[in-house]
């Protein structure tokens, strides 16, 4: 059965007071034809009946009375309508113009290219679905970033890696899916948002999606490109490094060798003539046991380039992830960190990378975790292209049964300064290419959705898909700003709704991390899968996860002097900061400095203290978020309140199971008791 949260925030429910916008929405003139155009007349056509009660004429050319008018700035007449064709000179391919005319009768919804043309469309309806007023609008807008990138970690099984929404909407049984409706769905959603890329397989790419590159699946390949090439997202693949040697029966994958280099160009050649705009490749390469260049006693720059020159001609990228550790760390050694990773192996490298290569930098120096510094190695290769990584499916921010709405974390990872080059060396800024101009960059997202009905399990948790889109076209969008569209969008305007909505999604991060690992040490789950608490789950293995917890104290010590060396990452007064005891923020306090659990914090509190209070602190969160949501009944779908209703009573059994297993652990570990004298086991 489908209900309206299979559309999630293309919904388009019904407004009421709909004269303000019948007139303007009775006809649709087009000024071009394309797939996209199409694409966006289908669109308009959906959301307008869907929400107007209108089934629009369309026309195929621009005539005065026409209302809607959908064009590009070259096949639209500009003098028409008194707007000079300057107004278009500094947006991108994919900016617009949404502008109505002087007398309020016509809205212009003109790219720059058809793409441009598609996002001004999508805008037009936010701003129906907002049920603002059209009076007098002119909006420019061109995307910050020009990677807009999602990644699925899709198996062609139908397994997800890291998936907590069901299957994949991709493949099933080792094969595409028939259900291609679904995919176009998928495209509407994130073309809506403004993602612009996709990797539609996992990055662990096993032995039956290493043939995605062979005449057996490249034919599906192209059927999906070609859904998704009509909502403006250009197709990736995640490769398999030992593709020469599985596929193409050479006794070697080595970058260098002549053989392999020729293979790869003849694959690129292959794979472009059934998808001439293919994107390119994601590689994880040499991390947690897959192949790469090692093996051959090469590095990652010439692993990378080699596809790089294959793919080169045909002006596709590849996106090289640096999630790359020494991964064989023995729990004794204070000395190893795989917190360094990333940037020592990187860092050195920089400026030998080909033009279409791109880094792939997880947010995290580690993997992540509710609460992590930013990466150091982002804003550290002046002349190597960077996107950074966030992940938007909840591996270990509550696996889409607890609420962790993310946009505030990914917000503050954007703004903050890297001082890599100098004041205002701001993530963003590294990102959108600007800081060291880049000819490639941008952020991706591991996807966070799977073929449950509502697409992300919690319902909730497609607010983190649509901030994830809207940050990547605008980073400077507030999360105030974001939160109150996906839910007028999604849930409409009712005032109780919204209030309780914003309270829940802005407090839930907060909440998660006061409940789970304190003070930025993360970890602390349970092994493998990753949810719910295990304090020592990781603490002698070998990935290099430690928080070194005994009778004395806890944290692991990464500064300078004593430490890992992690902290001379940094650049400027970070490297400062975090060095210092005294200045080193409280929640990355453990990340970065082994303390006695009597060590105060800047609020006051010990540690042993903090870790008490915030953990009863997040439970009675938990109980507030439940209390409020109840609220909601009878003004929320009745399925949706069932199914957040649902997720909150496994998040407070969760939460509870945490607050008790770590409050048990420290105050066991180090005799100290609660100053409040709550119940500890
Ligand atoms: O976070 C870890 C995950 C793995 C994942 C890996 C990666 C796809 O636990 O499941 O593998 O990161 O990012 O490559």
């Amino acid at each position: 059965f489908v209900t309206d949260s299979y559309h999630c925030w293309l919904q388009y429910r019904k407004i009421e007071n709909a004269d303000k916008y019948t007139n303007i929405a009775s006809t649709i003139s087009v000024a071009l034809q394309s797939v996209v155009i199409d694409s966006a007349v289908n669109e308009l056509k959906i959301a307008l009946k869907s929400m107007l009660d209108i089934v629009p004429t369309v026309q195929q050319s621009v005539e005065d009375e026409s209302s809607i008018i959908l064009g590009t700035y070259e096949s639209v007449n500009l003098n028409n309508y008194g707007i000079s064709p300057k107004l278009f000179d500094d947006l991108n391919e994919e900016g617009y113009l949404v502008k109505t005319t002087d007398d309020n009768r016509q809205v212009l919804l003109i790219g720059k290219t058809d793409k441009g043309a598609l996002y001004a469309a999508f805008h037009f309806l936010r701003i129906l679905q907002q049920e603002e007023s059209l009076i007098g609008l002119e909006i420019r807008e061109t995307p910050k970033n020009q990677l807009r990138m999602m990644n699925q970690w899709d198996n062609m099984n139908g397994s997800i890696e890291r998936g907590y929404s069901g299957n994949s909407i991709f493949f099933n049984d080792n094969d595409f899916t028939k259900d291609l409706a679904r995919i176009k769905d998928y495209a509407r959603l994130l073309s809506s948002v403004g993602i612009n890329a996709i990797s539609i397989n996992n990055v662990n790419v096993w032995e039956v999606e290493t043939k995605l590159l062979t005449k057996e699946f490249l034919p599906k390949v192209k059927e999906v490109a070609t859904i998704l090439r009509s909502y403006g997202i250009t197709t990736y693949l995640s490769i398999n490094y030992a593709s020469p040697i599985e596929l193409g029966n050479l006794p070697t994958a080595d970058p260098l060798d002549k053989e392999v280099e020729k293979w790869w160009a003849r694959k690129a050649e292959e794979i472009y003539s059934y998808i001439p705009d293919f994107g390119g490749f994601v590689v994880k390469a040499d991390s947690e046991g897959r192949p790469g260049p090692f093996t051959y006693g090469r590095g990652h720059v010439e692993g990378a380039n080699v596809l790089a020159r294959a793919l080169q001609p045909f002006n596709g990228k590849v996106v090289w992830r640096c999630f790359v550790y020494n991964c064989l760390q023995d729990w004794r050694d204070r000395k190893t960190d795989r917190a360094r990773a990333a940037y020592d192996n990187f860092k050195p490298l920089d400026g030998q990378f080909l033009d279409n290569v791109i880094l792939q930098v997880k947010n995290g120096p580690v993997d992540f975790q509710v609460r992590e510094p930013i990466s150091p190695l982002i804003g550290a290769m002046k002349e190597t292209n960077q996107v950074v990584e966030f992940q938007i499916a909840q591996e270990y921010t509550g696996q889409q049964k607890d609420v962790c709405y993310l946009v505030p974390q990914w917000k503050e990872i954007l703004n903050f300064d890297t001082y890599a080059d100098g004041e205002g060396s701001t993530v963003k800024s590294i990102v959108d290419g600007s800081h060291y101009n880049y000819s490639h960059s941008g952020i991706a997202a591991v996807s966070n959705i799977g073929n449950d009905i509502n697409w992300t399990g919690n319902t909730l948790a497609q607010a983190n898909l649509y901030g994830f889109g809207r940050l990547t076209w605008n980073p400077d969008l507030s999360t105030e700003e974001i939160t109150d569209e996906w839910i007028q969008l999604t849930f409409g305007h009712d005032p109780k709704v919204v209030e309780v909505l914003e309270f829940i999604l802005l407090q839930s991060w907060r909440t998660y991390e006061n409940y789970t690992a304190p003070l930025g040490v993360g970890w602390m789950v349970n092994p493998n899968h990753h949810y719910g608490p295990n304090v020592d789950g990781y603490e002698y293995s070998k990935w290099g996860t430690y928080h070194f917890a005994d009778c004395k104290g806890i944290g692991v010590d990464r500064t300078m002097k004593t430490g890992t060396g992690y902290v001379g990452q940094y650049f400027g007064p970070n490297a400062e900061r975090y060095n210092s005891l005294e200045d080193c923020p409280d929640e990355l306090l453990l990340f970065f400095h082994h303390v006695p659990y009597t060590h105060k914090l800047h609020s006051g509190e010990t540690v042993i203290q903090h870790i008490y209070n915030t953990h009863f602190q997040g439970v009675e969160e938990v109980e507030t978020f439940i209390k409020k949501w109840n609220e909601l009944e009878g003004k929320v779908e009745n399925w949706v309140f069932e199914n957040v209703k649902e997720r909150f009573q496994l998040q407070l059994e969760n939460a509870m199971e945490w607050r008790d297993r770590i409050n048990t652990y420290f105050y066991r570990k180090s005799g100290i008791a609660d100053e409040k004298n709550r119940t500890i086991y």
